[in-house]
């Protein structure tokens, strides 16, 4: 059977000439008017960018090239026994569009495995953190330090062609991903731990090797947890934080290491990804100032008097999703099956009947629901990995193939200098002062 980079080969040539032929086609028509709105609204809503690896739908939520979750929990291959997706066959979905066999998404794993070591220099920038630096900084440290080795940026050096762009992108993407466990390993022993790593087995799956480096590889249904969360978190369309800022820094051609370390950096902000810390942190604090088994009285209380204090309710609402995030049901599902009777599960239930009620009638919020940080602490907390400052780290293993699968589909496509116009108040008063 092919390998993906052989896939991936035989699909751009086509790829490119349907670009060229939409751009033909439809290059000067219009998406319709650009709201002042939205210059000072966070571009909302803005078309702005274009990403066929997923697609986020208001209502129904993310598709992974037009597979909702439930289709690529029953689509994708699983490991022997398991029956949560393998995210390699995620990966392979994502940059071709095909469900892989059973046999690529091994070939998958094996590869990663076989690239997962990191370099002794940034072994030693790890262990050289205060344990005080925040896991999500010194994840972005690691990886920007990859790019010593960055095969774009030597081929670039080189002379490599523009139509070569993409082969070097994929191999540090795949060295990328094939790395982040023990990176996000060594952090967790190193900050929460006695600081011992140990090696990756060549013949497990990527998130049996994750679990492993993090100290909890015999838990099977922690494995089948990481499998899971992997999928999901992976990737939602091309406008959210880490993904565009992905792309946006990809596009000045710095190599897949630069780019996703600074995804990572919009990452570990609390309205992106680190909402899954603040929501165990919010939850805790629940649970310390009113108690287990509080009434849903106490816990409305609780709820407005965040609101009354001017934050927000970490996990719910979302600038595109308008419903229950479907990330956040496959979680809850995870957790009807695993842990029903997990105290904190039953109190992130209670939260999802209370919450979005108040979030209403506050009136602020546009979409009261919750999002997938809503769910995921809960899941890690059950199993032992209670330690949230941690979490967001495990979204960013997941992102990482999202992003760079992007990164590979952009130099692929040519994808030029993202480059767009900005404006002063001024210039907007002055366009409009007689209209
Ligand atoms: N709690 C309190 N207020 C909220 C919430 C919330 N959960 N969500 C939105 N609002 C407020 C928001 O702060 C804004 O207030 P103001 O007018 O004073 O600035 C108002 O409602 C309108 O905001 P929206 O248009 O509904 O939301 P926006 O698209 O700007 O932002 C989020 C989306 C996700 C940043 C926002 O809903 C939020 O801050 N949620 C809590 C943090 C969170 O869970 N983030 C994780 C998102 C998922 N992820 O992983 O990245
Ligand atoms: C994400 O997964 O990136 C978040 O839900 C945020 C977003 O889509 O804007």
């Amino acid at each position: 059977p092919l390998t993906l980079k052989e896939r991936l080969a035989e699909l751009i040539p086509s790829q490119i000439d349907k670009v060229k032929q939409i751009r033909a086609d439809h290059g000067k028509k219009s998406f319709g008017p650009v709201l002042v709105d939205q210059l000072y609204g966070g571009m909302r809503g803005l078309p702005a960018l274009i990403w066929d690896g997923s697609v986020l739908d208001a209502e129904e939520g993310i598709r992974f090239r037009g597979k909702s979750i439930p289709e690529c929990q029953a689509l994708l291959p699983r490991a022997p026994g398991g029956s949560e997706p393998l995210p390699e066959g995620l990966f392979w979905l994502l940059l071709t569009g095909e469900v892989p066999t059973q046999e690529q998404v091994s070939a998958l794993s094996r590869d990663w495995a076989a690239r997962a070591a990191i370099p002794e220099f940034v072994e030693e920038i790890l262990d050289r953190c205060p344990p005080t630096l925040h896991p999500m900084s010194q994840f972005s440290l690691a990886v920007t330090a990859l790019n010593h080795d960055s095969a774009f940026a030597k081929a670039y050096q080189e002379g490599i062609s523009k139509k070569e762009y993409w082969q070097p992108t994929f191999d540090d993407a795949m060295d990328l991903i094939a790395k982040l466990p023990n990176i996000a390993g060594r952090i967790y022993r190193n900050v929460f731990s006695d600081g011992k790593v140990p090696a990756v087995d060549l013949e497990k799956d990527y998130s049996h090797n994750l679990a492993t480096l993090l100290g909890f590889g015999d838990n099977e249904a922690f494995v089948e947890l990481l499998r899971l969360y992997i999928t999901i978190h992976s990737d939602h369309e091309g406008g959210n934080v880490s993904a565009h800022t992905g792309k946006l820094v990809g596009s000045a051609l710095s190599d897949p290491f630069l780019a996703f370390g600074a995804s990572l950096n919009g990452l570990a902000g609390p309205l992106h990804g680190l909402a899954n810390q603040e929501v165990l942190i919010w939850l805790r604090k629940i649970q310390s100032k009113i108690g287990e088994n509080a009434s849903d009285d106490a816990v409305k209380e609780y709820v407005w008097s965040t609101l009354k204090a001017g934050q927000v309710v970490p996990g719910y609402g979302h600038a595109v999703l308008r419903k229950t995030d479907p990330r956040y049901t496959a979680q809850r599902e995870f957790a009807l099956k695993h842990l029903p009777d997990d105290p904190l599960f039953k109190l992130v239930g209670q939260v999802y009947n209370i919450v979005p009620g108040i979030l209403l009638e506050a009136g602020k919020a546009k979409n009261p629901w919750p999002n997938v940080d809503a769910h995921s602490g809960v899941l890690l907390t059950h199993y032992g990995l209670t330690e949230m400052q941690f979490y967001t780290v495990l979204f960013g293993v997941s992102r990482a193939f999202g992003v760079a699968a992007q990164l590979i589909w952009d130099r692929a496509l040519g994808a030029p200098l993202e480059r767009p116009k900005s404006y002063s108040s001024d210039a907007i008063q002055n366009m409009f002062k007689d209209k």
